[in-house]
């Protein structure tokens, strides 16, 4: 199955949800007019887009109906897939090496599972990666990284549970410019009990790249779970306070029909998406292309 066939598919929940809905609406249009734009509007809300984005959309879409004499449902679909796209921020990731990559966000999101799928993208490009099992919280943690590091081949640096990670991340860094790696990603717990710990910690950790790897770009990627809607958004906006978020990996996209939650997150947050999850599976972790997006939803 090709790139965006599998995008389509793990976006089918949101296609089913808003896609259809948003057909349907338009088939039986005959007239455009204030309905039609009610009714596109709760369907935005409803797919999770969230009341800020929809709220822009719907103004700007009420602006061209006028200005570009819009009376089509065509026509009102092809303003609404441009206006959609426009809402993604222009910037996007780019890998300079070598670089060490923060998986941050709470526990349950799929930080752990992402970083598995990530360094099967990367190796499959043909980088050199390395793991750091970050998350010292509880056993299971590295040994769920390790199993990853199996199934993708790579190596993973861990200390026992408990330990600091900050010296979990200093020997991987040690590690990694000896064996002339290009990534590191670093795993993270989740768990921190006040966010005064969590600032402390990914601050400790931020340290430790600038200190022992100048030379590494250093990106904090946040994990936010689709299936957990608007909630994701306030938990961006804390990590947001207390780290510089360079971009965001949206797991489970397949498990919801609220894949608009990523209009949300492009329109409030302003971080790019770099990644989204389709899966459980090793291949199911995709860069993100907005155009990919609108089309496989619109
Ligand atoms: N369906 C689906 N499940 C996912 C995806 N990403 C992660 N998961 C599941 O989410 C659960 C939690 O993932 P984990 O990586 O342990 O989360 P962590 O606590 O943030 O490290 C696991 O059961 C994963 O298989 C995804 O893109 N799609
Ligand atoms: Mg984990």
């Amino acid at each position: 199955m090709g790139l965006f066939e599998k995008l389509k598919q793990g976006l089918t929940k949101t296609r089913n949800n808003f896609t259809d809905k948003i057909d349907s609406l338009l088939k039986f249009t005959r007239k455009i007019d204030e309905d039609t734009i009610e009714e596109l509007e709760e369907l935005l809300i409803s797919a999770d887009v969230g009341v800020d984005a929809t709220e822009s959309l719907i103004e700007n879409l009420r602006r061209r109906i006028k200005s570009e004499r819009i009376k089509n449902a065509d026509d009102l679909k092809h303003a609404l897939k441009e206006e959609i796209r426009g809402i993604f921020p222009q910037k996007s990731i780019t890998i300079n090496t070598p670089c060490i990559l923060l998986i941050v966000g709470v526990n349950g999101v799929g930080k752990t599972t992402s970083i598995g799928k990530l360094a099967y993208n990367f190796k499959s490009k043909g980088y050199k990666v390395l793991l750091a099992a970050g998350d010292t919280f509880r056993a299971a943690a590295a040994e769920q990284l390790d199993i990853w590091g199996k199934r993708s081949g790579t190596d993973v640096i861990k200390h026992q549970e408990g330990s600091d990670p900050a010296s979990v991340l200093f020997d991987a860094i040690q590690s990694g410019k000896s064996r002339n790696v290009d990534i590191i990603i670093c795993d993270t717990a989740g768990r921190l009990h006040t966010k005064k710990n969590l600032m402390e910690e990914l601050k400790k950790l931020y340290r430790v790249c600038q200190k022992e790897y100048p030379d590494a770009r250093v990106l904090s990627l946040m994990v936010l779970d689709a299936t957990t809607g608007q909630n994701a958004l306030s938990q961006a906006k804390i990590f947001k306070e207390a780290v510089d978020l360079s971009g965001i990996i949206l797991t489970k996209l397949d498990g919801t029909a609220k894949g608009g939650i990523i209009i949300a997150i492009a329109r409030e947050l302003n971080i790019p998406v770099w990644f989204v999850g389709v899966g459980e599976g090793i291949d199911d972790l995709q860069e993100f292309n907005p155009d990919d997006f609108v089309d496989a939803i619109l």
